[in-house]
């Protein structure tokens, strides 16, 4: 669906995770709107363009993360372990990475960062209830419990500091709907830029928590509570629907992954040492 929003300026941004799937979605669309995008990951990312920067850095090494964030005006923090895995391997990027990088916002003065957190802060309720950002998170693992750390990380640097924080909790955002599950939990990219550009932008975001799914027909998610953030999704997975559920015809109500919001993440692990 064609973007509707109109150009803004969104100063110097520092985007994280570039080099990942959403990273690599947003880098042309956020290089449009920015004074600088500087992007960064521990992986290799394509040489720098016009009004870009390249900076290879691990969210764990705290120098280089603080160099990271000098001279910036606000984050899109994405970089991070993105499924469930080892405990210790998730404390590294997610946890210690994601503290070095509001440490890193504070003392560099950083008014405003994106988190991207994502729909396993909550995985544990289920499929046949609607939820709000409001609502006690219920991690489905390791993933889901970093995940609600950098909520409450940035709730507390907002409190202490006042840096502004946006938690995105991303359902998923493919290029489409992968299963019939993703029919209630998909955001598109368009839908994942307009989201991101209204969080960098709405005038006021204070410490807020958005659920990021675009207009599905099925919902898990009320995001009536962050209504002051101006996310108006345009896209929908229900043209995706009957493909999704001729694929697979049959629910097995006794799997946990078709009765929790989760899905299989509910089946990942235990990681033992
Ligand atoms: P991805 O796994 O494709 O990208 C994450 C990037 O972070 C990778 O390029 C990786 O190299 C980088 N990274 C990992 N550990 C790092 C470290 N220690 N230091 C520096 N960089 C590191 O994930 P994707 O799909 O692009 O997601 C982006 C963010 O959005 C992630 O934080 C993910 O948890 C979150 N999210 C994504 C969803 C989706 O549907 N794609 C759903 C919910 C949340
Ligand atoms: C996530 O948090 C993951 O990063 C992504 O890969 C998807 O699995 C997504 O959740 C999902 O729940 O579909």
């Amino acid at each position: 669906m064609e973007n509707t929003q109109t150009p803004l300026s969104l100063g110097r941004l520092l985007l994280t995770g570039a080099a990942g799937g959403l990273g690599r979605e947003l880098r042309p669309r956020l290089r449009a709107r920015c004074t600088l995008l500087r992007l960064s990951d521990v992986s290799a990312m394509d040489a720098a363009q016009d009004g870009e920067e390249v900076v290879q850095a691990r969210l764990e090494d705290r120098n280089a993360v603080h160099e990271l964030l000098r001279g910036i005006d606000a984050v899109v923090h994405l970089g991070g372990i993105s499924t469930e895995q080892h405990f210790d391997a998730i404390l590294q990027a997610n946890i210690v990475g994601t503290y070095n990088v509001y440490e890193a916002a504070r003392r560099h003065g950083v008014k405003r960062i994106v988190f991207a957190s994502s729909n396993h802060v909550t995985g544990y309720y289920r499929q046949d209830e609607v939820i709000d950002p409001t609502m006690p998170v219920r991690p489905d693992g390791h993933y889901g419990i970093s995940k609600a750390f950098g909520e409450n990380l940035s709730r507390f640097y907002f409190d202490r500091y006042g840096v502004e924080t946006v938690c995105l909790r991303i359902g998923s955002s493919f290029a489409e709907p992968a299963n019939r599950r993703m029919l209630a939990t998909w955001l598109s990219f368009a839908d994942l830029e307009r989201l991101v550009v209204a969080s960098l932008t709405t005038p006021v975001a204070g410490h807020s928590v958005i659920y990021g799914m675009s207009d599905n027909t099925v919902t898990w998610w009320d995001n009536t509570p962050a209504r002051h953030i101006g996310f108006r999704p345009l896209d929908s997975s229900e043209p995706f629907r009957a493909a999704k559920e001729a694929a697979e015809p049959g629910i097995d109500l006794r799997d946990p992954a078709a009765i929790f919001q989760a899905g299989s993440f509910v089946h990942a692990g235990p990681f033992e040492d």
